[in-house]
């Protein structure tokens, strides 16, 4: 069995998570070690897969690979179990989940299991979709399986929603978020992103999932799996918008762009961990 790449981290890490989520310095819980609540963001689950080595090359995967043309498309995040410690060695392993080609793109799905060093525990479960522009057209399948919570596209009630959260972004926010682990230049080079078609460089996905989270978090409570599609970039400095709507133990939600009013998350949902009690 492959060896699995180590993430270690401690109450600095978590700190810079929360800050790079937007927390700000009077939510005490999460920007203060010594405070008695001391937590980090659910959403945290997505760091400790970022320096994983890939037992394969996405140039091997699909044709005419850019890293350029590349945008994260969905995420599913599980965690496995709470609490969340704040410091922690873990280990996770990685695997490839599926491959399709939507025509002018080829999507991938892959997926990581995070377990305790120690005890070998499972704490978070991830699957992440990328959708990579112009490497489509090899034939594949264009449909991909269903496995549940993991691929479900979550759709709004029609009534207006239950609640909504508002929260500006900084200029700052993705030369902050960039340092708990997804270096990606698209998100910091002027000269990257402009290879990628945007005039400056935009926010990472799972920065605005995190934000996103965040609002479910404070509205409903934890949750213990949390499901979006990235339906729009972000650029740091926008304001974001998330409407939620309760559907038995779901939070239905979406997020917009208040500045344009496009949708930068749809389809999303959060299962609410033991019938949705606050923090
Ligand atoms: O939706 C468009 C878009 O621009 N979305 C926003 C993307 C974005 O901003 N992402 C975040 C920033 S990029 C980032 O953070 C990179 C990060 O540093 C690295 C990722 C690391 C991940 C690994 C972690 C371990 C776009 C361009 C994605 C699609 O728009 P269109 O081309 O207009 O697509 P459309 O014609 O509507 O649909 C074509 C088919 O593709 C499916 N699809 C659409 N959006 C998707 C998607 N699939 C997955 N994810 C999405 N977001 C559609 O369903 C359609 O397929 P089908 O015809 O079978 O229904």
């Amino acid at each position: 069995k492959a060896q699995g790449s180590e993430f270690q981290y401690e109450e600095k890490d978590v700190i810079l998570y929360n800050l790079g989520i937007g927390a700000k310095r009077t939510d005490l819980p999460f920007v203060f070690e010594n405070d008695e609540n001391f937590q980090v963001y659910p959403t945290f689950g997505v760091i400790p897969p970022f320096n994983v080595v890939l037992p394969y090359n996405l140039n091997d995967i699909v044709p005419n690979f850019s890293p350029m043309m590349l945008l994260h498309g969905e995420q599913f995040l599980e965690i496995r179990k709470y609490p969340i410690p704040t410091e922690a060695k873990l280990i996770t392993h990685p695997k490839l989940v599926e491959v399709m080609d939507k025509g002018a793109a080829g999507v991938v799905v892959q997926s990581t299991t995070t377990v305790d060093a120690n005890t070998g525990e499972e704490i978070f479960y991830n699957e992440s979709t990328v959708f990579i522009r112009g490497s489509g057209n090899f034939g594949g399948n264009p449909k991909g399986g269903n496995r549940g919570a993991a691929t479900a596209i979550h759709k709004p009630p029609q009534r207006a929603p239950d609640a909504v959260v508002e929260e500006a972004t900084t200029e700052e926010q993705a030369a902050i978020y960039r340092l708990s682990g997804d270096r990606n230049p698209l998100h910091i080079d002027p000269e990257f992103s402009k290879v990628g078609g945007f005039k400056v460089p935009i926010l990472h996905g799972l920065c605005f999932f995190g934000i996103s989270g965040k609002h479910v978090l404070q509205t409903y409570g934890q949750f213990k799996n949390i499901k979006v599609r990235f339906a729009g970039t972000v650029l740091p400095g926008q304001t974001l918008q998330t409407e939620m709507w309760k559907v038995g133990n779901t939070v239905v939600f979406q997020t917009k762009v208040k500045e344009t009013g496009k949708l930068c998350i749809s389809g999303a949902g959060a299962e609410l961990l033991g019938g949705g009690s606050k923090l």
